[in-house]
């Protein structure tokens, strides 16, 4: 069954690798944030792809959730003893991919091209895109002013209450190749329980891609990121609270509007299905939580089970 999955970082990567337990990894087509891309000492760092990459090669670091397991900090020591910035933390390990990235890039290779060879050099089957090759940047409006998405997420914490996201080149953003062929083609289109504002919204806000996940609603599937209304992991709880006005599943539903015809929801939202349904949209109800085996199989099977056999 070929699959298209929009994809932010840790919740998406974790996500993906579930979906490839059961399905090939060549039905499988990756759409990955890449408003929280930023340069760092000159070299340009996509952390979402970067944490697809590492956690389905198997050499993603597993408690952090980003970068590489095994990592030492060396050239990061040098870097601080030289008093250079150290606040955006990068591994030796991880410090080579973004010298080949970025020196691709200078060369004129677009991102989706140096992210396939990287890709394959790894050894992934399955197809990873960037949402797209145009700059695109997540910025974030707080009480204490307006910021880049890793000043206002790492630097300061994600302390500051977002009152806006901003995605700045969306609108002159054109899909990546190979995005819009990817949902076209796809028998199911999922939405990973990812961050709806800063890890889909900024994917989503690519008019072409918004207009073809539109165009195929009755096949797209959202997980919700939320169980008992609480993040797991990041600052997606307190972004539904400022934001959305809630963290209820129908604030869930209403971050995809017009644009998935399911929502799978975790058993402890389950009184919250009802909101689901008003709005239009079907609600499925299973254990979300991925660190557990049996529970991530079941995600998978209720995913998949939206596509008639
Ligand atoms: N997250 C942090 O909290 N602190 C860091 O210093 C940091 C460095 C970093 C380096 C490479 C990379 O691929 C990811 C990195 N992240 C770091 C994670 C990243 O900021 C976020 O998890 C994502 O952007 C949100 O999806």
């Amino acid at each position: 069954m070929r699959i298209a999955v929009l994809a932010g970082g840790v919740g998406g990567a974790r996500f993906v690798q579930a979906l490839t337990e059961v399905l090939p990894p060549s039905d499988v087509t990756v759409i990955a944030n890449v408003g929280d891309d930023l340069e760092v000492h000159g070299l340009h760092v996509s952390p979402d792809l970067d944490t697809l990459l590492y956690t389905l090669a198997g050499f993603g670091d597993r408690e952090r959730g980003w970068g590489r397991a095994g990592e030492t900090w060396n050239a990061l020591d040098t870097i601080e003893r030289l008093g250079g910035e150290t606040w955006f933390q990068l591994g030796d390990r991880d410090l080579g991919l973004h010298l080949v990235r970025t020196e691709a890039l200078r060369r004129g290779e677009p991102l989706s091209s140096v992210t396939e060879k990287i890709a394959r050099a790894v050894g992934l089957e399955l197809a990873l895109l960037p949402a797209t090759d145009d700059r695109l940047r997540t910025r974030i409006r707080t009480p204490a002013g307006e910021f880049e998405f890793q000043e206002w997420f790492v630097a300061r914490g994600h302390r500051d209450r977002a009152d806006e996201v901003v995605y700045d080149g969306a609108g002159e953003a054109g899909p990546a190749p190979g995005v819009l062929e990817a949902l076209e083609a796809a028998e199911l289109i999922a939405i990973a329980p990812s961050n709806p504002f800063v890890s889909i919204g900024p994917i989503l806000a690519i008019e072409g891609i918004r207009a073809a996940v539109e165009r195929r609603r009755d096949r797209v599937v959202a997980v919700s990121p939320l169980i008992g209304g609480r993040a797991v992991k990041g600052p997606a709880d307190a972004m539904f609270t400022s934001l959305a006005g809630g963290t209820g599943a129908g604030q869930v539903t209403d971050c995809y509007k017009g644009l998935i015809g399911a929502l799978v929801l975790d058993v402890a939202d389950a009184d919250d299905a009802e909101a689901v349904s008003e709005r239009g949209v079907r609600p499925l109800v299973t254990r979300t939580l991925m660190s557990e085996p049996d529970a991530r199989a079941e995600l998978v099977r209720t995913v998949l089970g939206l596509v008639p056999a």
